[in-house]
């Protein structure tokens, strides 16, 4: 079980970007390798992602800062380590580190190593990664649930070039077995392309694999939507709901305290935004509404809170950057009543869980997420699996690092059913 050695390299995320792909590797030669997800809409409160700013490779994106920062500094304070004691581990990169944010050694590398270290300690117990993750962290359920998915098939904002000013729009297929939800999902996927064609769009596509269409209002992608679930056989509201990112804090002014929707040439006040929302719960089968204020807007997330948070999942993601401190205080405040879970945003797997363990013990629902960039490491689709999700978001139902994680829940379903 101890560490001989780690390894970690660039390789290209979803967009072409470089990031970082770790091995471990064990005395007893067993290895494990994750590679780290990065994030276009990201919040400001969110662990640092190094990058090595250096112009004249992929535009400052490179990664190879991070790499050095394994081969230097992570691996001669790992070595000889129990590879199962996830958590020693994970301390032992925090204090390597020293950072409230990982902006030392960067959460790419911390990250990249703790869920290596995971893959490898699952694979030399001989454990799918989900029974491992479960075991090792003590979780407490015995049964597994999978996760209700939210598949984003329209795309705006950030990830598709502004066409849109919210940035997901998504479905929620509600059937008993995860298989059956996949196929929903891609079927009701295939009707929305057909309808896009007709109606004269392109059905090109967004980071996150959703169609990026022009569409007059943010509202008529919802129309759209509710017409391809017709369209698919399946009824709106009871075997398919929906589900939105509009991801505000992106189109938020600090100056004027507005929200700027600029394709539809509107500016807003919390309070209308709120006002908003309200009227869209009520129009639409809306089960869930992420970042629907801005990432820093407390006082509006309790009065959002007070207002829809009994009919709807209120979904912190910005807002609350899967950080165990800042869901504290929302829990006393009573803001949001769902966190949503990247392994990024905070930078090592055992922080991750302790959000997640925080939120359960709080009542408040947990949705394991992708980023917009992607690689075709599935680690999240065990994660949800381990903690009993109630929600995982990956993305459309095109792209393979999107579908990789629905395929790899199709395949875990099989096994613990
Ligand atoms: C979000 C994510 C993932 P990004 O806002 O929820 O969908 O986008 O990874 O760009 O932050
Ligand atoms: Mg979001």
């Amino acid at each position: 079980m101890k560490i001989e050695s780690l390894h970690a390299h660039e390789i290209l995320d979803s967009r072409g970007n470089p990031t970082l792909s770790v091995t471990v590797m064990l005395r007893s030669g067993v290895t494990g390798t994750a590679s780290v997800p990065s994030g276009a809409s990201t919040g400001t409160h969110e662990a640092l992602e190094l990058r090595d700013g250096d112009p004249k490779r992929y535009h400052g994106k490179g990664v190879l800062r991070a790499a050095a920062n394994v081969h230097r500094i992570i691996t001669p304070a790992l070595v000889g380590m129990n590879v199962t004691r996830q958590r020693e581990i994970d301390a032992t990169l925090i204090a390597l580190d020293g950072t409230a944010n990982k902006s030392a050694l960067g959460a790419n590398a911390i990250l990249g190593v703790s869920l290596a270290c995971a893959h490898a300690a699952a694979r030399a117990k001989k454990l799918p990664l989900y029974a491992y993750l479960r075991r090792t962290y003590q979780l407490p359920a015995t049964n597994y649930h999978l996760p209700i998915p939210t598949m984003n098939v329209l795309n705006g904002g950030a990830h598709a070039g502004w066409i849109l000013d919210f940035q997901e729009f998504m479905i929620v297929p509600r059937q008993r077995k995860f298989r059956e939800r996949v196929r929903c999902g891609a079927e009701v996927f295939y009707e929305l392309g057909e309808l896009l064609k007709q109606k004269g769009f392109s059905t090109l596509k967004g980071d996150e694999g959703g169609y990026a269409v022009p569409l007059k209002t943010n509202e008529d992608a919802f129309k759209l939507i509710l017409l391809a679930i017709k369209a698919a056989g399946y009824k709106p509201g009871k075997e398919v709901s929906l589900a939105m990112d509009p991801a505000l804090s992106e189109l938020y002014n600090k100056k004027t305290k507005r929200y700027e929707l600029k394709r539809e040439g509107k500016t807003l006040t919390a309070g209308q935004m709120i006002a908003m929302w309200e009227r869209w719960v009520k129009t639409y089968p809306i089960v869930s509404l992420e970042d629907g204020l801005d990432q820093d807007d407390w006082d509006g997330w309790v009065a959002l809170t007070k207002r829809l948070g009994k009919k709807v999942a209120l979904v912190g993601d910005d807002f609350l950057v899967t950080n165990a401190g800042r869901l504290a205080k929302a829990i006393e405040l009573g803001a949001a009543n769902t966190i949503l879970i990247k392994v990024n945003q905070i930078g090592t797997l055992s922080e991750t869980i302790d959000a997640i363990l925080l939120a359960k013990q709080f009542g408040y629902k947990v949705s394991v997420s992708h980023r917009s960039g992607e690689t075709e490491d599935t680690t999240i689709a065990d994660l949800a699996v381990a903690v009993n999700a109630d929600f995982i978001k990956t993305g459309s139902l095109s792209r393979s690092e999107r579908l990789a994680k629905y395929n790899r829940l199709m395949e875990i379903e099989e096994e613990v059913t």
